[in-house]
């Protein structure tokens, strides 16, 4: 058991919830972040079983003051930061770029000024992403793959991804960045397209839905499970020295193979006709179409094809994705119909 103590921004997201219940597992103090909302939401919390936990403080905080920043790292006195915090939708980057690079950008570079001046000995995780390879220069991408980013989003994660690297280089913080490829669960916000698409197969399942309407189904990414990346973020902080690590299952699929898949788990068989804005999906029982393209969910740049090979977070660290997509798919779609049979709507 550790006595560390450690500072997760952006607890109530999707890996801030995951990792949080990892750290507190191994006996730390943890600070999680949140931001002062009209309705802060804590499900994911709670859904692991931590919201009481005795060594959980929770701290109301923006990512995009540097004064609460400072203030952040000066009261909770952490061995460690994870920034999870960000605006992390890269739809939403295109309609509202400006808060992104905000938050996105600047927000991690508040957070390494607070470190730079406080205490330079805590150890930062910045959680780095697949899309700063965007418009992809290699197959499949590793460490050393040219960035491309192709939204504000990836713009501004690419910023903060350099400061890191400019802070590790100038005044010896130990700033690692995690670059993440897609890792989902069934603590994955709606709008992200695996969850969107698991919810709506369970609730046509359960007859609360009739179709599902989507955008580019040609996209490829690499989907991995949630829990085992934030194992692979903590471990980049206990690592001898800091560095960029890709944390990847190395398989990539279309966002239509999902359908397919999270469809099948739902007990349909779906068959896709037509092409471009014109393509549907029928169930082959029915014949009733079930999922529908709507071009209102394209985004004016397109991130076609995510691949990564993780070999050097294996050797160097030990960390491996251990569950197939297959296997995170059906459980994602076991607790949205569980959840939809509820009448639970997150
Ligand atoms: P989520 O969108 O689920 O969580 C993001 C968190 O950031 C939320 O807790 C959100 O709070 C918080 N936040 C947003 N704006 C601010 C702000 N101004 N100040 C403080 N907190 C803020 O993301 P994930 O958990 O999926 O991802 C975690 C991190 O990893 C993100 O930085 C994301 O960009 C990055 N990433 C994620 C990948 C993935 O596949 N999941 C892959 C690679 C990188 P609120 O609840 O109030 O909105
Ligand atoms: P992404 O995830 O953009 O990769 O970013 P998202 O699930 O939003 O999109 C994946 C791909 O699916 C296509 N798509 C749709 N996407 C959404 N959200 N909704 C739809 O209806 C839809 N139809 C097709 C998208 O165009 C895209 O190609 C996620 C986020 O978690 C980021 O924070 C993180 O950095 C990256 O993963 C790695």
């Amino acid at each position: 058991m550790t006595t560390k103590t450690a500072v997760v921004t952006g607890v109530t997201g999707q890996d801030g919830a995951y990792l949080t219940a990892l750290l507190l597992d191994k006996g730390y103090k943890v600070h999680g972040t949140y931001r002062r909302t009209s309705s802060v939401n804590f499900w994911r919390l709670e859904a692991l079983g931590v919201t009481g936990h005795e060594n959980l403080t929770l701290v109301e905080y923006d990512l995009t003051d540097l004064g609460a920043s400072l203030q952040l790292v000066q009261r909770a006195r952490p061995q460690e930061i994870y920034n999870l915090a960000a605006q992390s939708f890269v739809g939403v980057s295109f309609e509202q770029p400006t808060a992104t690079a905000q938050i996105t950008g600047l927000g991690a570079l508040n957070l390494l000024e607070a470190i730079r001046l406080v205490d330079p000995g805590i150890r930062f995780y910045q959680a780095s992403t697949s899309e700063m390879f965007g418009k992809v220069q290699a197959v499949p991408q590793v460490e050393e793959t040219p960035f491309y980013p192709r939204s504000p989003y990836g713009v501004a994660k690419l910023y903060a991804h350099w400061m890191t690297v400019n802070y590790r280089e100038s005044y010896g913080i130990f700033g690692a960045s995690g670059i993440l490829f897609n890792h989902e669960s069934p603590l994955r916000g709606l709008e992200f397209v695996t969850r969107k698409i698991t919810d709506a197969a369970a609730r046509i399942r359960l007859g609360r839905q009739s179709v599902l309407e989507l955008g580019n189904l040609d996209a490829r990414r690499d989907w991995g499970f949630a829990q085992e990346y934030v194992e692979g973020m903590w471990r980049m902080l206990q690592a001898d020295r800091p560095d960029t690590f890709v944390l990847a299952t190395q398989r990539s699929e279309t966002v239509r193979d999902f359908v397919r898949m999270a469809f099948a788990a739902a007990g349909f068989e779906l068959e896709f006709r037509g092409q471009g804005e014109q393509e549907v999906g029928h169930d082959v029982a029915s014949g009733r179409v079930l999922v529908r393209v709507n071009p209102r969910f394209f985004r004016p740049a397109e991130v076609e094809l995510l691949v990564g090979n993780p070999e050097k977070a294996r050797r160097v660290l030990g960390w491996e994705p251990r569950t197939t997509l297959e296997a995170l798919c059906g459980m994602m779609v076991r607790a949205d119909l569980e959840r939809v049979e509820r009448g639970v709507s997150f």
